[in-house]
C-alpha cells in the first residue's frame, strides 16, 4: 500500500525538502502479469516438458491466439521488438533510405541504421503526434525504398495518406506498432495496414511477454520469410537458405504471453478507467492539455500524454518535470531530445532539425504521466492536486527563483 503525504501548499512540496508525496517511485509503467497461478501452471508445464524455444508448443499457440485477436494472417513472435523490426525491414528488402518520424524511441531508427539503412526523419502533425505525409512526401529521394509509420501512443497514422504516397512512389510501407497492441483504425485491428506490422510485448508495455515482440502480415510470402530469417534462414534440417539471426521468442515469455492475453480486456479497463480520471483532473488546469483517445475506435490507453503549454501554465516542461520526479512521479520526457538529436543521427544529420520544426516543438512540451495497474484514482487525485498547486503557484509568482530557474 502506497504512503501519501499531504501537500496543500506550494511550501508542502518536495522541492522545498519535504520527503515526496508518494513513499515509492510512481513509474509511467509497471509490468502487468495477469493470472499469477496461471502463469506458474504454465511454467511448470514448460519445465516438465523440456521443451524451452525453438517453436515450442506455447509460441506457437500465442502465435494462433495473436492472429485470431488481430484477425491477421499470420503472426511471427519473436524475442524482442527491434529484432522484429530489424528482420521485418531486411524480409522487406529496404535498402538506401527509409523515411521515419524522429519523434519515437530510438529502437526505430537504430533497427534501421544497425544494417547501414539510412534513416531520413520526416516531420509529425502536431495534433496526432504521427508522420505527416506531407512531410514524408518531401523528404523522398531516388535513394527512398520504405516508409515506417509509427503509431504513436497507440494513435493510428494516416494510412490512406501514406499508403498513397507509397504506391505512387513505389515505397514499401510498414508499420512500428509497439505501442498499438489492441487498437483499431475505421473498426479493423492495427496489425492488418502497410505490408507488415510490428509489435513491442517489453515489460513496460501494458501487455508484455518479459521481453517480446512480433511481426504480423497477412502476406504469406513474405511471412514465410521472416520465419525463416528469425531462426538463422533454417528451412529444414541442415538446410539454410537466407542470412538470418536469433529472433526466437521462448516459452517461458510465451507463457507470460498467453496468460496475458487472458487479462488484456482487464489491463485495458484498468487504463481507460486512468485515463478518464487524468481526464477529470486535468481539466481544468490551464497549459496543460492531455491527447485524446477515440472512445470509438479499440483503444489500449497505456499512455497518458500530457503537452504542457509553458506559456499558459506559467512553467516550462521540464521543470515541472523536477518538481513531479522530487514527488516520487517518474514522468518521463518521451521521445526527447528526438531521434534526430542523438547519435549517430545527431553527427550524420546536423541540421535535421530544420526540417522538423513540429517534432522540435513537441519534444519540449509533451510528458508521459504513471499509468497501468499500480496506478489508484486516489493517486491520480494526488497528482492533479500538485499540477493545480504548481499551476497557482507559477501563475502568482509565489514559486521561487530558485525553483523557477531549476531544469533538468
Ligand atoms: N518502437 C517503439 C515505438 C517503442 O516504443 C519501442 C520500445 C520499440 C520500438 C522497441 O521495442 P523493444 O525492443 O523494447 O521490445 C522503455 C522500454 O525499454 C522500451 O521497450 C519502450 N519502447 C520505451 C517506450 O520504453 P525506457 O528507457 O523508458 O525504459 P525504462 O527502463 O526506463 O523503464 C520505464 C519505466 O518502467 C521505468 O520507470 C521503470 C519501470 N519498469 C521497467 C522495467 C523494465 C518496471 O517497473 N519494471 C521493469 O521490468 O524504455
Amino acid at each position: 500500500m502506497q504512503q501519501m503525504r499531504k501537500i496543500s501548499s506550494i511550501n508542502d512540496l518536495a522541492i522545498m525538502g519535504h520527503p515526496p508525496l508518494f513513499a515509492e517511485p510512481l513509474h509511467v509503467g509497471r509490468p502487468n502479469v495477469g493470472n499469477r497461478e496461471r502463469l506458474m501452471q504454465r511454467i511448470n508445464d514448460m519445465l516438465d516438458r523440456r521443451w524451452f524455444s525453438n517453436n515450442g508448443p506455447f509460441v506457437q499457440e500465442f502465435e494462433r491466439k495473436v492472429e485470431v485477436l488481430l484477425g491477421v494472417k499470420h503472426c511471427i513472435a519473436m524475442c524482442n521488438g527491434t529484432v522484429a523490426l530489424e528482420i521485418a525491414i531486411r524480409a522487406l528488402d529496404l535498402k538506401g533510405e527509409v523515411i521515419v518520424p524522429s519523434f519515437t524511441f530510438i529502437a526505430t531508427a537504430h533497427a534501421l541504421q544497425w544494417q547501414e539503412i539510412t534513416p531520413v526523419f520526416a516531420d509529425i502533425d502536431p495534433v496526432t503526434h504521427n508522420l505527416d505525409p506531407a512531410s514524408v512526401e518531401k523528404m523522398i529521394t531516388p535513394r527512398t525504398t520504405g516508409i515506417i509509420g509509427v503509431h504513436l501512443w497507440g494513435r493510428h497514422c494516416d494510412t490512406a495518406g501514406l499508403q498513397t504516397i507509397a504506391d505512387e512512389h513505389g515505397l514499401k510501407l510498414m508499420y512500428d506498432s509497439s505501442h498499438a497492441f489492441a487498437c483499431s483504425h475505421n473498426g479493423q485491428l492495427i496489425g492488418n495496414f502497410g505490408e507488415c506490422e510490428v509489435f513491442s510485448f517489453h515489460a513496460t508495455k501494458f501487455f508484455n511477454t518479459f521481453e517480446g515482440g512480433a511481426v504480423v502480415t497477412n502476406n504469406d510470402a513474405l511471412a514465410d520469410k521472416i520465419r525463416l530469417m528469425k531462426n538463422f534462414g533454417f528451412a529444414g534440417l541442415d538446410n539454410v537458405i537466407y542470412i538470418g539471426t536469433n529472433g526466437k521468442m521462448t516459452e517461458v515469455c510465451a507463457a507470460m504471453g498467453l496468460t496475458g492475453l487472458e487479462s488484456l480486456d482487464d489491463f485495458v479497463q484498468t487504463n481507460r478507467r486512468n485515463y478518464l480520471e487524468y481526464r477529470k483532473v486535468l481539466a481544468d488546469i490551464p497549459g496543460l492539455k492531455l491527447i485524446d483517445y477515440n472512445d470509438l475506435e479499440r483503444c489500449n490507453y497505456q499512455y497518458i500524454i500530457v503537452e504542457v503549454d509553458e506559456k499558459v501554465f506559467g512553467l516550462p516542461r521540464d521543470k515541472l518535470v523536477r518538481i513531479l520526479h522530487a514527488e516520487n512521479i517518474l514522468t518521463r520526457r518521451y521521445f526527447f531530445p528526438g531521434c534526430h538529436k542523438m547519435q549517430p543521427y545527431k553527427g550524420l544529420f546536423p541540421h535535421a532539425g530544420m526540417l522538423l520544426p513540429q517534432t522540435e516543438g513537441l519534444n519540449q512540451r509533451v510528458m508521459a504521466l504513471p499509468t497501468g495497474t499500480a496506478v489508484t484514482q486516489e493517486m491520480i487525485a494526488q497528482i492533479g492536486e500538485i499540477l493545480r498547486l504548481v499551476h497557482d503557484g507559477a501563475r502568482d509568482g509565489k514559486l521561487s527563483m530558485d525553483i523557477s530557474r531549476m531544469c533538468l
